[in-house]
């Protein structure tokens, strides 16, 4: 089987609801999806996403995702899907770096092998260890009344994780949210604190004095690793990093260090579901926890997420989150990805088991081949 065509769909994906906020992207009321369709000679279409978080949350944006794909597009013509490691080595040699945008080709291929095999993403990738996976609500950065009433109302609806964003605003209201959010946790929901890099060393230290008899883990509380190193031994809460292990690389010296107690996971940001499933094993040899996520993403993108997340052993699944709820349409009308009372199905089509509507993505920007 060869590729013989390379297809790039822009869609804007605007936010339901208010808009979307952490500590470093600021207000999103809508998301720029890149979309890559990859045609084979055998007629088969394996399709990727990326959307990174808006332009300041991370070192990625749409713009640059579309240049990137334009750079590489002529060295996947030609090449064999099903040997995905040999097209990475192609598309590496095409264009150093971008693990965002070479995300978008590494699930199509992913798609176009379970398609040409007649197999799940998620069964290539190991096995599905449920036909269920969690899910977990992020909550964007509100006042603490409001974040305690979205939590009251989520894990009323079945969530078993609650995540709170907070930063960005002073130390005092970040703490007053914490302790609402955590008044109305039902006993078991599980706890997360995700200042996406929006805190400081002191900022830290005095959340975790503060908060000393709540159990939660800081998610990315600070920019760097090394503030990490310097914080983790002055807290009394576990961290997970997220946003800081750009790559495997990262992903290894967080591990190796001990410099993290899990990791908040996003799929595009390390590379896609071939590096995913490197780190999900690392993180399976030293017991950490860690979710399957990604910054944002359609039915695509939340397809990819429920494949890799559906392998991890359920006790080191922090669960999957997806845009979805923000969300006011499917790609997939039929097999679109929702969460139901928390908790995502496994799709049990071949490939990622979504498959886009015709022309929901209107016409390419570019095309080779
Ligand atoms: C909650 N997420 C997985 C979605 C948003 O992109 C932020 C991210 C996180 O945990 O940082
Ligand atoms: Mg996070």
């Amino acid at each position: 089987m060869r590729i013989t065509e390379v297809h790039v769909y822009q869609k804007d994906l605007p936010v339901k609801g208010k808009p979307y906020r952490t500590a470093r992207s600021g207000d999103l009321a809508s998301l720029d999806s890149t979309i890559v369709e990859l045609v084979t000679d055998s007629g088969l279409k394996g399709y990727g996403e990326t959307v990174p978080l808006g332009p300041t949350y991370q070192p990625q944006h749409a713009l640059g995702a579309r240049a990137a794909i334009t750079q590489m597009a002529p060295a996947l013509i030609g090449q064999n899907p099903l040997a995905i490691d040999n097209v990475r080595t192609a598309i590496d040699s095409a264009l150093n770096g971008h693990n965002y945008a070479k995300a978008a080709i590494d699930i199509a291929l992913w798609d176009l092998a379970g398609k040409h095999y007649g197999a799940r993403v998620c069964d290539l990738l190991g096995g599905a260890v449920r036909e269920s996976v969690p899910s977990y609500y992020a909550s964007g950065i509100v006042a603490p009344d409001e974040a305690a009433r979205i939590a009251r109302e989520k894990t009323a609806e079945g969530y078993p994780r609650i995540q709170l964003k907070v930063g960005g605003r002073p130390i005092e209201e970040d703490i007053e949210a914490i302790r609402k959010v955590a008044e109305v946790l039902p006993r078991g929901v599980r706890f997360a604190v995700d200042a996406n890099r929006g805190w400081n060393v002191r900022d830290i230290i005095f959340v975790s004095n503060q908060c000393r008899d709540i159990n939660f883990i800081m998610e990315q509380p600070l920019n760097t690793m090394d503030e990490v190193a310097i914080a983790r031994r002055l807290i009394h809460h576990p961290i997970y990093l997220d946003e800081a292990t750009e790559d495997l690389g990262a992903v290894v010296r967080a591990i190796g260090e001990g410099l993290s107690d899990g990791f908040g996971l996003k799929v595009t940001r390390l590379g896609g579901l071939s590096v995913m499933r490197t780190v999900r094993d690392l993180c399976a040899l030293r017991a950490l926890p860690h979710t399957c996520d990604d910054a944002w993403g359609g039915d695509i993108i939340a397809a990819a997420c429920v494949a890799i997340g559906a392998t991890v052993r359920p006790e080191l699944s922090e669960g999957v989150w997806l845009a979805a709820p923000y969300i006011e349409q499917h790609y997939d009308e039929t097999n679109g990805i929702d969460i139901v009372n928390g908790w995502i199905k496994v799709p049990q089509g071949p490939g990622l088991g979504v498959v886009p509507e015709p022309g929901v993505f209107g016409a390419p920007v570019a095309s080779w081949g």
